[in-house]
């Protein structure tokens, strides 16, 4: 059993690869949270609707998040009465919003909001909050704190980052299908995807204990990157790695996962980093981690399958391995 820890755009794509390798009892999809807040009075969830969009098959690909064949009346019916219009809602998206807001107030809590929507909209596979709790990623820039939204999308990830908390984290507990897959036996493999690793993968590390279960886990725990060349396939991550000082590059991933990793999977750019990720720790398997096809992502998840069968293999094999 696959359990696959994902945020936005590169973490969605990688979990549809493991959805059309596995049947739904053998994948759990833990999606990140901290990219959430609220608009116009609705609870908007970015992450669980990019990941659940693109398994249902009906995300706009291009722009990475929403649906395909959007239109937009209700956005241009809200800016003519002077509503912010920076956060594009398109009326088919919109209803995503109304029911996820209409069943938190009657008490659902995330985690069955999500299986509603998944069912509803066709989808067998797991996808789950990574806490039923909140979370906010807060980014402190040169021109101050703002939400990740503000940041992301407002400000398109031009400010400076200084830090980035994820407030709630510590108070946060996994969701309960988060916690049973961890304490399951027949998990095969942990697969960090390649979302970006400080705003999409650290605020599901941040939960209370996750971390530490991860490190303890017999199952190996396995990292793709999402920078190739030392640029990020999407978003601001190689601009945000530089700016705290980290190397934007694959080695700054496996260095930033520390020793939480078994495995690294990077791309054949940047093979000549190989021999300094193992010094960090990780096995590393090199391959094509681009995906521009649904073939590429059931191909890489297959990669990333036999790469982790093989790293669990020589786990056993070493002397007093617990
Ligand atoms: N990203 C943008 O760059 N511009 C938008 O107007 C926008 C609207 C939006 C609406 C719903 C939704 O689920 C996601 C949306 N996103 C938008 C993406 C969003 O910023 C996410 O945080 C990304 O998925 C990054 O993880």
């Amino acid at each position: 059993m696959i359990l696959a820890l994902a945020g936005g755009v590169g973490g969605a794509k990688l979990a549809n690869g493991f959805a059309k390798n596995l049947s739904p009892d053998q994948l759990l999809i833990v999606v990140n949270t901290g990219d959430d807040f609220e608009h116009f009075g609705f609870p908007i969830s970015p992450d669980l609707d990019t990941v659940t969009y693109t398994l249902a098959g009906m995300s706009n690909t291009t722009a990475g998040w929403g649906l395909a064949g959007e239109s937009w009346k209700f956005m241009n019916a809200l800016e003519r009465l002077g509503g912010e219009g920076w956060f594009r809602l398109g009326d088919q998206d919109l209803a995503t919003h109304v029911m996820r807001a209409a069943w938190l107030s009657e008490g659902q809590n995330l985690s069955d909001v999500t299986a509603e929507i998944t069912k509803r909209l066709g989808i067998l596979h797991s996808i789950v909050p990574m806490s039923d709790q909140q979370v906010r990623t807060v980014v402190e820039t040169e021109a101050g704190r703002m939400s990740f939204q503000m940041y992301f999308v407002r400000e398109q990830c031009g400010p400076v980052i200084k830090n980035i908390y994820y407030e709630g984290a510590t108070k946060a507990n996994p969701s309960q299908a988060f916690m049973s897959a961890l304490d399951r036996e027949d998990v095969d493999a942990i697969v960090i995807c390649p979302s970006n690793p400080l705003l999409s993968i650290a605020p599901i590390l941040a939960l209370r204990e996750v971390r530490a279960r991860l490190v303890a886990h017999n199952a190996p725990v396995v990292a793709i990157s999402p920078i190739i060349d030392g640029k990020a396939v999407k978003g601001p991550v190689a601009k945000i790695f530089k700016e705290i000082g980290l190397d934007a590059s694959a080695l700054g991933v496996a260095r930033y996962y520390g020793d939480l990793l078994d495995g690294m999977v990077i791309d054949t750019k940047d093979s000549g980093l190989e021999a300094s990720i193992s010094v960090v720790g990780p096995q590393t398997l090199v391959t094509e981690t681009l995906m521009r096809s649904t073939d590429d992502q059931i191909q890489l998840a297959r990669e990333v399958m036999e790469f982790s069968q093989l790293l669990s293999r020589r786990d056993n094999t070493k002397v007093g391995s617990s």
